[in-house]
């Protein structure tokens, strides 16, 4: 351990802000525990407010330098970050796994998510394209170009550490931004490290490196300051739907841009005809994959009566199989939750399932045996009912409801009503019941799968999802258009002011 945490410049006492430099910080000093077994990995300095306003500084004088690099010089130093990248895949997905708890594999693709951001980026470099419109007015043209917006905020969550950091820092990055990352206060150390490979390759280059600075602090101070500071452009934020609120209302304030990822309560719909076994594979993965705490986690399950017995039997011998434990072994598919606040949700929900009226089919406890630390749980099945209110809530832990359906208007009807509309699947053959859930009658979310899950979503497309999720949109497709300033141009190449609609405003 000791040795990755070397490789990747972590040292036993950590600067809690980047902004070209490691600034001396002087707020509260924290812990890092793995929630593996409750070790204190390092600590981190946290900023205070002053520190945030240097780095804020810091990142606008930046901003003016790098929106002069043509874009494509831009996607060329995002190239080699993503080829640094690669030479610390395994420390760095190592870490991910020490101080979130992902298992390995899961760690490894979270730093593969990363590379591929950053191959994704390095070709948008040369597209970031605006049309050009027909004119009314003749010789006349008219057509729009994109230009760099500022300084962007990246407020990122424990479950996907670097991963989402990536999604939003090397777009921005290509569009000619630059940025301030305020990582989950769970996984600084990541933060730390990803910025210290970012560090060297932009000191080799002797480019500006206030473009990609990071500050670690507490949301109600650093992450206030910071959705609440007017040079800031663009808040993209991932995490619960209650931290979404308040960014937008913060944001509101002083007419910010938003890109808000909140939460899911992502659902699979299995139909009469579904191939089983396909099914089970997937909503065991999305339900108990990452321990339950991706936004893409599968929570509900909405399973035609036909098939629900012999689907809930399967899934319950199919979870008494899932290893639990330390998600460095190999083997292991389920390691622990990210503290002790998550089991104590955990614990909490279990409760309310009861309460209102659920019914506990497989798990439901927390593990104290044959696991090395505290925060192991049993990945949990219950029947419930759509409306119990426990149900509409996303609780981020490995925790499956399995609901009856009767027919596909009934299985579309329930799917959509809960607040949040990130991901969502259908599993079945038939043609008619696809479509139908992809269609503008079908699911509601930014997201619809047949025949895949819910999680697992490739950066290729948009990422994000419809109503308390939030509506933003990363990674992907035409993502980039948020992180840039649009403007509409027309060039009159001729010798007379005709105007537009017909208007007539001519002195004899
Ligand atoms: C998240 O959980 O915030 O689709 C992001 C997925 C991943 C990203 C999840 N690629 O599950």
């Amino acid at each position: 351990m000791k040795e990755i945490l070397e490789k990747l410049g972590i040292k036993e006492v950590n600067h809690g802000a980047y902004c070209g430099e490691w600034l001396h910080t002087t707020g509260e000093e924290v812990d890092v525990y793995s929630p593996i077994d409750d070790s204190i990995l390092a600590k981190v300095k946290t900023a205070t407010a002053a520190d945030y306003d240097i780095v804020a500084k810091k990142a606008i004088e930046a901003f003016k330098i790098w929106r002069n690099f043509p874009a494509p010089k831009r996607g060329e130093i995002i190239r080699l970050i993503g080829l640094e990248l690669r030479k610390y895949k395994d420390e760095l997905g190592r870490l991910v796994t020490m101080e979130m708890g992902k298992i390995y594999t899961e760690g490894l693709g979270e730093v593969q998510e990363m590379i591929d951001m950053a191959d994704l980026a390095v070709g948008m470099s040369r597209q970031l394209y605006g049309a050009t419109i027909q004119s009314e007015r003749p010789e006349h043209r008219m057509f729009e170009q994109y230009h760099p917006l500022g300084v962007i905020g990246i407020i990122s969550s424990f479950n996907f550490p670097v991963a989402v950091w990536a999604w939003n820092a090397f777009v921005a990055g290509v569009c000619g931004d630059t940025m301030i990352w305020k990582p989950s206060t769970s996984t600084p150390l990541t933060a730390i490290a990803v910025t210290n490979i970012v560090h060297k390759v932009l000191e080799e280059l002797g480019v500006p490196k206030a473009i990609f600075n990071l500050v670690i602090g507490r949301g109600n101070e650093i992450g206030e300051k910071l959705i609440n500071d007017k040079n800031i452009h663009l808040v993209s934020a991932t995490g619960s739907c209650q931290m979404g609120k308040r960014v937008h209302q913060a944001a509101a304030k002083h007419y910010g841009r938003v890109i808000l990822e909140l939460g899911g309560n992502n659902a699979i719909i299995v139909m009469e005809d579904a191939n089983i076994e396909l099914a089970l594979k997937a909503v065991l993965f999305g339900a108990v994959g990452t321990a339950g705490q991706r936004c893409t986690s599968t929570r509900r399950v909405l399973i035609h009566e036909d098939v629900f017995d012999d689907f809930a039997q399967k899934l319950e011998k199919a979870y008494g199989s899932v290893p639990i434990g330390n998600p460095l072994d190999e083997g292991v598919l389920m390691g622990p939750l990210v503290n002790q606040s998550a089991v104590g949700a955990y614990k909490n929900a279990l409760e309310k399932i009861e309460e209102q009226g659920g019914e506990i089919i497989y798990g439901g406890e927390v593990l104290t045996e044959d696991v090395p630390g505290n925060c192991y749980v049993l990945p949990t099945i219950a029947i419930a009912r759509n409306d119990m209110q426990i149900v509409q809530e996303e609780t981020f832990a490995p925790i499956l409801y399995l609901i009856k359906i009767k027919n596909i208007n009934q299985a579309i009807e329930l799917h959509n009503d809960v607040p949040q509309g990130l991901s969502s699947a259908i599993f079945t053959n038939n043609l008619q019941y696809a479509e139908q859930f992809l269609s503008d009658r079908g699911s509601d979310c930014g997201i619809a799968n047949v025949n895949i899950g819910t999680s697992g979503a490739e950066i290729g497309g948009a990422f994000g999802g419809e109503k308390e999720t939030g509506g933003g949109r990363e990674a992907g497709s035409d993502a980039w258009k948020a992180y840039m300033r649009r403007q509409t141009n027309t060039i009159n190449w001729g010798k007379t002011i005709p105007l537009a609609q017909g208007v007539e405003f001519d002195i004899d």
